[in-house]
This record gives C-alpha cells, structure tokens and sequence, in this order.
C-alpha cells in the first residue's frame, strides 16, 4: 500500500461527513473523503411546499429498474436505450413541469448552483451538448422499495455524451419528505467502478455483492432539508423503507476544463 493510498483510506475510517468547501468537494471528486453534508439547505417548510406540489403531478416510474424508482423529470440513463435526440425533444416538457413546482414552493438546484460556485469559484452550469442544447438537471425522485447495488458514472454509461467526459461524478441529495422510521438509508463503499467490474452487472444497472468484497463503508440516515452529496462511480446501496422517501437530486460532474456541469 503507498502512503497516498494509506492516507486516503484512514480518510474513509473516520467515516466522517464534512461541510461544503473547495477542499471538501475537490477530496469528494477525488475519492478521498465518503460524505458531504449540508446541514438545513432548506427549511421543513420549503420540502414541504415541493412535495405537495409535485403530489399534485404524476411520478412516472424508471424504465427497466427493480425494486421500482419513480420520477418526476427526465434521465440520461433511460434515454441512452432511445436515443440522445430523444431526451433533448423531452428537455423542453420535463422543464416546463419542473418550472411549475418550483415556481410554488422554491429552487432547490438554483441554491445549490450558487453554493458551489461561491466556494469553488468555479464555472458551475447545467451540462449541454453541440448541437442539441441543454439538458434537464433537477429529478424530484422516490426510492422506497430501495435499490441494488450500483454506480452512476456517465464516462461509462454515457460515453457518447458531453457528460460521458467529465472527470469524476457526484449525486446530491435534498431529502424532502421521510417517514420517520430510520429505515432509507443509503450506503457507499469505498470502492470505485473499474473496467473489469462489468462481469459483475446483474441487470440493467445492478451489480453482484463480490463487487464490493471487503470494501470500507459509510452508512448515512438523511433528514429532511439536508443535501447529501457522494461520489457515485463509488458503489452504494438505498435500503428499502416502509413510507415515504422523497429527493431532489442532481448529477454533478467536473469536467477537465474545471468546469462543474449538472443534469439529470
Ligand atoms: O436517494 C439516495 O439517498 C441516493 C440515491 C442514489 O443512488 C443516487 O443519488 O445516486
Ligand atoms: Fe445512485
């Protein structure tokens, strides 16, 4: 084991979720820290005004996933299996949807945007690709049933689109509304995807536990109005709960230009 790697991992040990700064979030895209929190992003009251709103539409489910995932707002990760011309024509109506709720309740991606170019000084934008325009950033999303074991890393799963370029990816997390019954957590190890890892692949996103095989982990119990941001090419894991277990969420991704691209 060299140093750096004997450092990195007493990192993971510690098991220890950090504040927002330029030096947390460049650890996070590193890999070298599991967690960063941030701590009462929205009021109770603000979650609450988005949820009812979106209660009012229609969550559709994720094609091709089990246990089922429902979603307000469109992804790349269904779309790579149509077509990339595909998604952009829907850009257009998953915004004007997205537009609706927010304009009642508040702008959760707008707020976070902000924060993060504050402490990076980075460009922060929403990704877009050449001759297609912008994409969507901004799911409003509920995982009750849980999840399998999975990675969210566009270089491999959207190789052909500007988000296939970036450098390290994230997810954050608002978390809206919570049945209180401390079930819903989510879980990530301390191991990266890795070319090889694809025998491993269940499904259409799934992957077997040997993946993970003697991996560190962190475990993280989400309370309303907190983001939590992770690197999502790390593996990790939703519990399933009994209730309610809505998001607002995002990719995040650093682009080797420096740039700090979002989307959904
Ligand atoms: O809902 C969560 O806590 C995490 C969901 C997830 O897999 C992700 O954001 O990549
Ligand atoms: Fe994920």
């Amino acid at each position: 084991m060299t140093i750096s790697n004997q450092i990195k991992s007493k990192v993971w040990e510690n098991k220890q979720e950090y504040p927002l700064s330029t030096e947390s979030l460049r650890m996070l895209f590193e890999n070298r820290i599991p967690l960063i929190r941030l701590k009462e992003f929205a009021t109770s009251q603000e979650c609450g005004m988005l949820v009812d709103q979106a209660q009012l539409l229609n969550f559709d489910c994720y094609q091709d996933v089990n246990p089922k995932i429902e979603r307000i707002g469109i992804t790349v990760f269904e779309y790579n299996r149509i077509s990339k011309a595909a998604y952009f024509q829907a850009v257009d109506r998953a915004n004007k949807l997205k537009d609706r709720i927010i304009a009642a309740s508040f702008n959760p991606l707008e707020r976070l945007m902000v924060q993060i170019q504050q402490c990076t000084g980075a460009n922060v934008r929403i990704a877009s690709e050449p001759f297609h325009g912008s994409y969507y950033a901004g799911l409003i999303r509920k995982i009750e049933k849980g999840t399998q074991l999975h990675i969210d890393y566009a270089p491999l799963e959207q190789s052909q689109w500007e988000v296939g370029t970036v450098i390290a990816q994230l997810s954050w997390n608002l978390y809206l509304k919570l049945s209180p019954n401390n079930h819903g957590k989510t879980r990530i190890y301390d191991r990266q995807w890795q070319p090889g890892n694809n025998q491993y692949k269940l499904d259409s996103y799934g992957y077997t536990d040997t993946v993970i095989a003697g991996a560190d982990t962190i475990t993280f119990q989400p309370y309303v109005g907190d983001v939590f941001i992770f690197n999502t090419r790390n593996f990790h894991i939703v519990e399933p709960m009994d209730g309610q277990r809505v998001t607002f969420t995002s990719a995040i991704g650093l682009l080797p230009n420096g740039e700090i691209i979002l989307w959904s």
